[in-house]
């Protein structure tokens, strides 16, 4: 099937980021024709660089404006239509549809989320005054959801260039915790903290958070030097992907750096994507409930304090039972999607 998958780009980078890993899950595994238009291909296409060029040459990343005349011609006209996030479809795109030769599905893609609601509307339709069908997609945990975006399966692989230099100032004896937040954290606190504790903590910082922590603007930092700060450049999703699952603690965000971190198999903090009406508490209580349903209670207490920023004194002791439940909890969740978690769930629906 042919597939057109809109992405627009609202912030930060995780739409772009759903949209690729979205893409070439269908593309390389489903072998579906894919392609995307988006409004801020610079964004894309810094994500996607480095990828197999086998994976990349079968998808089309588009400017938004390529799709004003495209749906028209019988070659072209797709079978899907993916709006990402409530991203409406361009008027001139949509009304070459409706005379298009066939019609095509669309599927409204949601947020994941883990509330236990998002079964009740997954998969439902939603009436168009225009006559194509159109269903909510809902990603979520739970088996009757839509599942996640779990490719490509995080495996060991050699050291992204982009990464040597900082590896070559790894500690053997540290540990290492890569960042990649908001700025509303309490990053500076948490590292002196951190520093506070005696061990050795390599702190990878991801691109912009040097800045985040005043470092690169001469403001002056004293950390013990317990804690070194490593600052790497903006990778590609892969080599993100490779970094998450070659440190020992990790702080994630949004939504994909979020499945990432627990594909890896390592304890992590989610700082959610903030929301002025306090929505993202309630999801990250819903995580925080299945996440830890068989966890022990100290652990429970334990990770629950370090996903609202309490100082790590406060809960690294935890730190082996948490690496050894996030090993179970990669495996519950790879078991769980082995039906080919998102794309693989959207594909069979479609059909
Ligand atoms: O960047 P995010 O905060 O993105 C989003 C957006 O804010 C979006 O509007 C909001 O709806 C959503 O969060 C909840 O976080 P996320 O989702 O983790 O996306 C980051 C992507 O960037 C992810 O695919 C990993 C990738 N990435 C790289 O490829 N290289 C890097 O160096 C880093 C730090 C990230």
């Amino acid at each position: 099937m042919r597939w057109d998958i809109f992405c627009q780009i609202v912030d930060n980078y995780g739409d772009a980021g759903i949209c690729w890993r979205l893409a070439r899950s269908l593309s390389s595994l489903h072998g579906q024709d894919v392609r995307i238009f988006c409004d801020d291909l610079p964004t894309l296409n810094l994500l996607a660089l480095g990828v197999d060029q086998s994976v990349k040459r079968k998808i089309d990343l588009l400017p938004w404006e390529a799709s004003f005349n495209n749906a028209r011609h019988p070659t072209e006209a797709p079978d899907v239509v993916v709006e990402t996030f409530g991203c409406n479809l361009p008027e001139r795109y949509l009304t070459n549809l409706l005379i298009a030769p066939k019609k095509p599905i669309i599927i409204n893609l949601e947020y994941l989320s883990a509330e236990p609601w998002i079964t009740e509307f997954h998969g439902k339709p939603s009436p168009q005054a225009h006559g194509i069908a159109k269903y909510f997609f809902f990603p979520g945990f739970q088996d009757n959801a839509g599942g996640l975006l779990v490719d490509p399966i995080p495996k060991e692989s050699k050291l992204p260039a982009t990464l040597e230099a900082a590896w070559s100032k790894l500690r053997p004896n540290a540990k290492r915790i890569s960042i990649f937040c908001y700025p509303g954290a309490p990053l500076r606190k948490w590292l002196e903290d951190l520093g506070s504790i005696g061990e050795n903590f390599d702190i990878v910082l991801t691109h912009g958070h040097a800045q985040l922590l005043g470092v690169n603007v001469g403001q002056q930092i004293h950390f013990p030097k317990t804690i070194q700060l490593l600052s790497i450049p903006f990778v590609t999703q892969d080599e993100y992907d490779w970094l998450l699952s070659q440190c020992d603690f990790n702080i994630v965000r949004g939504e994909d750096s979020f499945v990432r971190a627990q594909l890896a198999g390592k304890p992590f903090i989610w700082h959610i994507y903030p929301q002025d009406d306090g929505a993202h508490q309630v999801k990250l209580a819903a995580f925080l409930d299945l996440y830890l349903e068989s966890a022990s209670q100290e652990l429970k207490t334990a990770s629950i304090a370090a996903m609202s920023w309490a100082m790590p004194q406060e809960w690294l002791k935890s730190l082996d039972a948490w690496s050894s439940h996030s090993r179970v909890w990669r495996a519950h969740l790879l078991e769980k999607q082995a039906d080919g978690g998102l794309a693989g769930r959207l594909v069979r629906f479609v059909a």
